[in-house]
C-alpha cells in the first residue's frame, strides 16, 4: 500500500475515533530506530514518543521512518536527571536545564511533535535545596522561559508531576495548574501520568475532569507500570473522563520495568516484554475499553 493511501486510511480512521495513541520507546533503547518505529506502527499507533536525548537520534532518519510506517511524532519525554534541574540554588545549573530545555524544544520541532515534557527538577531528587519559594518562584520564571522558546519553534509544553517517590516538588494534578496559572503562555498544558496518580490522586478520573481542556498530554501505564489491563488500575472511568472532557492529546503508554529507578532501562535493562508483548496487549486493552465508551 502507497503512503499516500496509508495516510488517508489513518486520517478516516482517527476521525471515527476519540483517542490518538502512542508508545513512549524508552524500553526500546538500544534498538534501531526502523525497528522501534516499525513496532509501533505494526501495533496499530498513531505515532511515538522519542526519548529526551537528541544524540541519539538522526532526526532525518525518524522522519522518513515515520513517514513510511505512516507514523508521527507524539511527543518527546524530556529526561530530567541530576545536572538538569530547573529550580536549582546555583543560576549556572538552572541555566544548563533551561538549555537543555531548548534542545527538546526544538528536537521536538524537528520531528514534528507535538508536545515536550517539562518537570521542574529531576527524577530522584527528594529534598528541596533552596526555600519553598525560591524554588517556586524559579519553576514559573523558568517553566515561562521554556515555553516562550517552545512557542517560537511552534511546539507545546506540558508539565508532568510525579509521585512521591520520584520527587518532592509536585505529586499531583491539582499542583501542577497551580504553577501553569502563573504562566503567561498559550502553548503550556498540564501532562497527567496515570502511573504517578494511581499513587497520589484521591481518583485519577476526577483529577482529568478537574484539569479539563488544561490538560494537554497524557502518559497511560497500569498500577504497576506495566501495561494497561496488567495491573489493578480500571481505565473505564479515566477513558470516559477524557471522552467527556473532549481530549484531543495522545493516550501515550510509558510503561517501565518494576525498578526503583525509571531510567533504568536506558542503561540496559531486561525489558523483553515491554516490547512486542506489552507494545500490542496496552493499546488492544485501551481501545477495547475505548468501544465501550458512551
Ligand atoms: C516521565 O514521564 C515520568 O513519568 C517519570 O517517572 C520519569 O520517568
Ligand atoms: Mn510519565
Amino acid at each position: 500500500m502507497g503512503k499516500y493511501l496509508r495516510g488517508v486510511i489513518k486520517s478516516i480512521r482517527r476521525n471515527l475515533m476519540t483517542f490518538k495513541y502512542s508508545y513512549n520507546t524508552i524500553v526500546y533503547t538500544g534498538e534501531e530506530y526502523s525497528a522501534q518505529s516499525t513496532r509501533v506502527a505494526k501495533y496499530g499507533y498513531d505515532a511515538i514518543e522519542l526519548v529526551g536525548e537528541p544524540d541519539w537520534y538522526n532526526f532525518k532518519e525518524v522522519n522518513k521512518i515515520n513517514g513510511d510506517n505512516g507514523i508521527k511524532v507524539s511527543s518527546i519525554c524530556s529526561i530530567f536527571m541530576e545536572g538538569r534541574d530547573l529550580v536549582h540554588p546555583e543560576k549556572s545549573e538552572r541555566q544548563k536545564a533551561i538549555d537543555y530545555c531548548r534542545e527538546i524544544a526544538d528536537m521536538t520541532a524537528e520531528v514534528g511533535g507535538h508536545t515536550f515534557i517539562v518537570a521542574p527538577s529531576p527524577v530522584g531528587k527528594m529534598r528541596a535545596l533552596a526555600s519553598e519559594e525560591e524554588e517556586r518562584k524559579w519553576a514559573v520564571e523558568n517553566i515561562q522561559k521554556v515555553g516562550e522558546y517552545a512557542g517560537t519553534v511552534g511546539v507545546n509544553i506540558s508539565i508532568e508531576p510525579w509521585n512521591r517517590y520520584e520527587t518532592y516538588f509536585f505529586n499531583r494534578l491539582d499542583q501542577a495548574v497551580d504553577i501553569l496559572d502563573q504562566l503567561d503562555l498559550s502553548n503550556a498544558g498540564i501532562h497527567g501520568d496515570t502511573f504517578h496518580m494511581a499513587i497520589d490522586e484521591k481518583n485519577i478520573a476526577e483529577a482529568y475532569r478537574k484539569t479539563g481542556s488544561k490538560l494537554n498530554h497524557t502518559h497511560m501505564a497500569d498500577s504497576n507500570r506495566a501495561a494497561p489491563g496488567q495491573g489493578h488500575t480500571d481505565f473505564l472511568p479515566i477513558l470516559q473522563t477524557l471522552k467527556d472532557i473532549n481530549f484531543s492529546g495522545y493516550l501515550t503508554m510509558e510503561l517501565i520495568p518494576a525498578v526503583s529507578d525509571p531510567f533504568a532501562c536506558i542503561r540496559g535493562g531486561k525489558a523483553e516484554e515491554f516490547k512486542d508483548k506489552y507494545t500490542e496487549l496496552s493499546i488492544k486493552h485501551l481501545k477495547d475499553i475505548e468501544s465501550r465508551l458512551k
